[in-house]
């Protein structure tokens, strides 16, 4: 067993009878989803909220009851993966495109709970290029004012087009090369206008699963 499908499979054991569980997207959390399906085989008696239409479909081909997040009066767990994880349990997200819904869903959740591999553990965040969704309208002027904190930008694409997320936007990958304010960057880069939402997570993790080779999970 590979250790993202460890990590994953552990973290099905958090939900329990009534949740509500803030469904994440991406490799990793895909394996709590299906492990999650057989659980609400077996009567297990949740409501997912997904964080894309992609884990949306999952689910639902899975037969694991949705909500919508308008109804739902409360999440008392989320689980998502990541794209990087540094020593406090600051994150980036986005890699998969759906950090504005992670974030919303996150933020809402009373648990949030990330599962990742070890190889997503880093000692200083910005290795991995940080998600940035932007609104397409005026995007270059945008994409100027975000360079100016620092970063070399690209516009994610698919095919030749943008790449567009589910809410109907743009992706800046920006490399930053090192991240030693994740707090104060999150909050530069969220003040610029046309900006929507960056996939810096910061004081957000309450609880970590790491899926190590060999058939380890640490929690
Ligand atoms: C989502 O899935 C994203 O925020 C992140 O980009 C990705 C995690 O990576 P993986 O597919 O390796 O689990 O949670």
């Amino acid at each position: 067993m590979d250790a993202k499908q460890i990590a994953g499979e552990k973290a099905a054991e958090y939900v329990k009878d009534e949740m509500v569980v803030g469904l994440g997207t991406g490799s990793t959390v895909y394996w709590t989803i299906v492990k999650l399906g057989q659980l609400v085989k077996n009567g297990l008696k949740m409501k997912g909220v997904p964080t894309s239409t992609k884990t949306e479909e999952l689910a639902r081909s899975l037969g694991i009851p949705l909500i919508d997040i308008n109804n739902a009066k409360k999440i008392d767990l989320a689980i998502d993966g990541a794209d990087e994880v540094d020593a406090e349990f600051n994150l980036i997200k986005g890699g998969g495109g759906a950090l504005l819904r992670e974030k919303m869903i996150a933020s809402l959740a009373e648990r949030f709970l990330v599962v990742v591999d070890e190889t997503k553990c880093v000692k200083t965040l910005g290795s991995f290029p940080l998600p940035v969704e932007i609104v397409p309208f005026g995007w270059q002027m945008t994409r100027n004012r975000i360079d100016g904190l620092g970063c070399e930008s690209k516009l994610r694409t698919a095919g030749r087009a943008p790449y567009i997320t589910d809410n109907g936007n743009f992706i800046l990958d920006c490399g930053f090369d090192e991240i030693h304010d994740a707090n104060g960057l999150n909050l530069e880069l969220n003040r610029i206008p046309g900006v929507v939402e960056n996939g810096l997570f910061v004081n957000m993790t309450d609880a970590i699963v790491i899926g190590r080779n060999r058939g380890k999970v640490e929690e």
